[in-house]
């Protein structure tokens, strides 16, 4: 059975899979999920994951929704090494990814986001606005929390950690709008090592976006 990944190029937790499946030489089908058209809310999608969000994952025999559950998984049956074997680094390392994915992405989700801002009267504005107040504050301190590790070149040594794989969606999500981060060196060194991984580079929205 084939490996199949129900994603949308710019959601930032598929983003996190995608990464993890080039991490593992995983090959896969994509099957895109358009979130502005609302196909992940029709029953077709809700009978794969009842939350109505993506990615779904279908690897092994098995279907697998939340994206950290899933690079958990990835980790353990692939040898991914996204997570130390020492338990107070671990727990650290993992504490740096939920700093992203538990605490800054659910307030950016697009039906958040767009609860939010429906009466206003400028939505775009408003929907930046938005963005920048809660993204901006949760990367400096995942920057500053990086103060405790070596950066070598990746957030936590000289490999993808399951921080990396949390941060760089969260920082394309960033640039979209327009966030500032020209005063965190840290993440910035971090998202260049990233940047020239040939895992991170084939996971890269841009490869999915629609014609
Ligand atoms: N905790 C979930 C979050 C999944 C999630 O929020 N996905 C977003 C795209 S990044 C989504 O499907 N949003 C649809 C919506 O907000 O209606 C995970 O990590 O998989």
């Amino acid at each position: 059975m084939n490996t199949v990944l129900y994603d949308y190029w710019r959601s930032s937790a598929s983003y996190r899979v995608r990464i993890a499946l080039h991490l593992a030489g995983e090959p896969f089908d994509s099957v895109p999920v358009d979130l502005l058209a609302g196909t992940h809310r029709a029953p077709e999608h809700l009978a794969r994951n009842p939350q109505g969000l993506v990615p779904v994952l279908e690897i092994d025999g098995a279907q697998f929704t939340q994206s950290l559950a899933i690079l958990e998984y990835l980790n353990d049956t692939r040898a991914l090494g996204l997570l130390p074997e020492d338990p107070i680094q671990r727990t650290k390392i993992r504490a740096l990814a939920h700093s992203i994915a538990v605490d800054i992405h659910p307030v950016c989700n697009l039906s958040v986001v767009r609860h939010a801002t429906a009466e206003a009267k400028d939505k775009p504005a408003a929907t930046r606005a938005w963005m920048q107040h809660f993204i901006r504050p949760g990367l400096v301190a995942f920057d500053t929390l990086l103060e405790g590790f070596e950066q070598t070149p990746f957030c936590c040594g000289d490999t993808p950690s399951l921080a990396d794989l949390c941060l760089m969606p969260q920082l394309y999500n960033a640039h979209r709008w327009e966030v500032d981060l020209s005063d965190l060196a840290r993440l910035q060194a971090v998202e260049t090592a990233c940047a020239r991984h040939p895992a991170f580079a084939a996971a890269h929205p841009d490869n999915g976006r629609p014609d």
